[in-house]
């Protein structure tokens, strides 16, 4: 038996969490090895340069080099439910993540983020609110830069990090400053076993946190026994951050003109903290119902802190437009209105997209989805696309699941997604064609919406979401 590993730290993964612990280890001077099941990962030569890396072994990997490692750091996307990490664990090795690392090492302030969806949204603005603020603040974790990145020495004061589900499972301890579970729905079901499975794992982030804070409107991300410092909801007035009807509103405060019809449902709203305004909706440049329970979320978590929400920080807030590739538009031309939602990789964020369109605007609205459903059960989305959707073009390695479901309104299947915008640029040209025949000159004609909000996720015909999007706008560029 070869035991040249004995005693030293396994790095399991060499993505890049992994390539980021190697770094890590490589600048607090402890010799390790590294592991990937993959033949050839694009970060050994790398993890070669590393003078304290006695090793990187890959494809097959023998159980016994495992079991006689210190202790291994498991890169977020491996089950630490393999049979390696299994019989590793048995055998006494202590197996956690690069947060659990983090978490024990570092001294600035912890604003940690999990949730189903708004995750990195959320992360991104707090973060550049605190920033515009004036403080030293990062974002990190599965948004962003890997967390060992700042350490040892501490980069920042304030640490925004998105937590996934897979990183709190191997963070054995963690206490953040603040912590909120932004809302659970079902996703990653090829991972968990079952849905109780994956909201306790999100649920973990908040025990031992100094200033928990949940969501009203979402039970499931209610702990049991954990007592709660603050919650935000878009309905309840119950919750310390809330939206409330503006009785009488002031056009005065409209800072941003919509570029279309599509967040007027949700004007005149105001975002209040216990009776007082924070904000008005008009005066907000992201749009989106689900994008102000982002907002409440952010302002919450920095309340959260002790931090006060200060004149530059609120301008910040008016100029946020959001992350590429979540809801945000992908072209306005003069009879479609396109948008690009690829992030939606789960029922949830189509779902919240969905909602955040205000159908009888538009002569029609098609969805675009389909992808990999990730074992999901998507039955939750068929009664809201058959009463707010026209026609769901679909696509991709679940492309049928869609086609079973979705009975009342016409489902298309396609190949590709150069095909799904031609598609529905015909759909969209026909309507229009029967309009004219109906309409008088006098009537205006509406326009119609596409949404590409896939409800999968993109690895089935993409390299990943950003990729899937920046197709999706291509296709309409070249297609017009
Ligand atoms: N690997 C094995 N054996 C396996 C599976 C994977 O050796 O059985 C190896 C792969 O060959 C590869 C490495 O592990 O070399 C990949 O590790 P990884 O999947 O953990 O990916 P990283 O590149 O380290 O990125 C991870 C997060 N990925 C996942 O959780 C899947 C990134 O989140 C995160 O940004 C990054 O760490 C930095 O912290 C991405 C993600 O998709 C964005 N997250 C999921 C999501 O948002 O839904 C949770
Ligand atoms: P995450 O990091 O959790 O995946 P993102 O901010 O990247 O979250 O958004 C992912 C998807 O979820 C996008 O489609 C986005 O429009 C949608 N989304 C954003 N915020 C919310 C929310 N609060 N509730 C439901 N869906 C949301």
């Amino acid at each position: 038996i070869n035991n040249a590993y004995q005693n030293l730290t396994c790095v399991f993964g060499l993505g890049q969490s992994g390539l980021s612990a190697a770094r890590y280890f490589q600048r607090i001077g402890e010799a390790f090895f590294v592991v990937d099941t993959r033949e050839s990962p694009a970060g050994a030569n790398l993890v070669n340069t590393m003078n304290l890396c006695q090793g990187v072994i890959l494809g097959e990997i023998a159980e016994h080099l495992l079991m006689q490692a210190k202790q291994i750091i498991l890169s977020p996307g491996i089950s630490p439910k393999i049979p390696l990490i299994v019989s590793a664990k048995n055998a006494g090795v202590e197996v956690f993540g690069d947060v659990d690392i983090f978490m024990r090492q570092t001294k600035g302030k912890v604003i940690a983020i999990t949730g189903s969806n708004g995750k990195s949204t959320v992360t991104d603005l707090t973060c550049r609110l605190l920033q515009a603020g004036g403080y030293r603040a990062e974002i990190g974790g599965n948004f962003g830069i890997p967390v060992l990145d700042y350490l040892p020495e501490d980069k920042a004061d304030i640490y925004v990090l998105e937590l996934s589900s897979f990183q709190l499972d191997t963070t054995r301890y963690i206490a953040p400053d603040v912590a909120v579970v932004l809302n659970v729905t079902e996703d990653h079901m090829d991972r968990y076993s079952q849905f109780d499975e994956y909201q306790q794992s999100k649920l973990r982030v908040l025990p031992n946190a100094k200033y928990r804070l949940v969501n009203l409107d979402d039970k499931n991300t209610w702990p049991i026994d954990v007592n709660i410092d603050s919650s935000f909801s878009l309905y309840n007035k119950d919750a310390k951050y809330y939206l409330e009807k503006d009785e009488f509103p002031k056009n005065e405060s409209i800072a941003y003109q919509s570029e279309s019809h599509v967040v007027n449902q949700f004007s005149n709203l105001k975002l209040c903290r216990q009776g007082q305004q924070l904000i008005h909706s008009d005066a907000l440049a992201i749009t989106g119902k689900h994008n102000w329970m982002n907002i409440l979320a952010s302002i919450a978590l920095i309340d959260g802190l002790g931090i006060e929400i200060s004149e530059p920080m609120l301008a910040a807030l008016k100029h946020y437009r959001g992350l590429a590739h979540r809801f945000q538009w992908a072209a306005n031309e003069s009879q479609i209105d396109w948008i690009n939602d690829s992030k939606a990789t789960n029922v949830g964020a189509t779902l919240a997209a969905i909602n955040a369109v205000e159908q009888q605007l538009y002569s029609s609205v098609i969805l675009i989805a389909g992808g990999d459903a990730k074992g999901a059960d998507l039955s939750e989305l068929k009664s809201v696309i058959e009463e707010k959707i026209s026609v769901v073009i679909v696509l991709g390695k679940d492309a049928a699941l869609f086609v079973s479901l979705i009975k009342k309104i016409p489902v298309i299947q396609v190949a590709d997604m150069f095909e799904a915008v031609a598609q529905a640029r015909t759909l969209v040209a026909q309507k229009n064609s029967e309009m004219k025949i109906n309409l008088n000159q006098s009537t205006e004609m509406k326009k119609a919406l596409v949404l590409l909000s896939p409800a999968c996720a993109s690895l089935d015909m993409f390299n990943n979401f950003e990729h899937r999007g920046e197709i999706f706008c291509q296709a309409i560029r070249e297609s017009v």
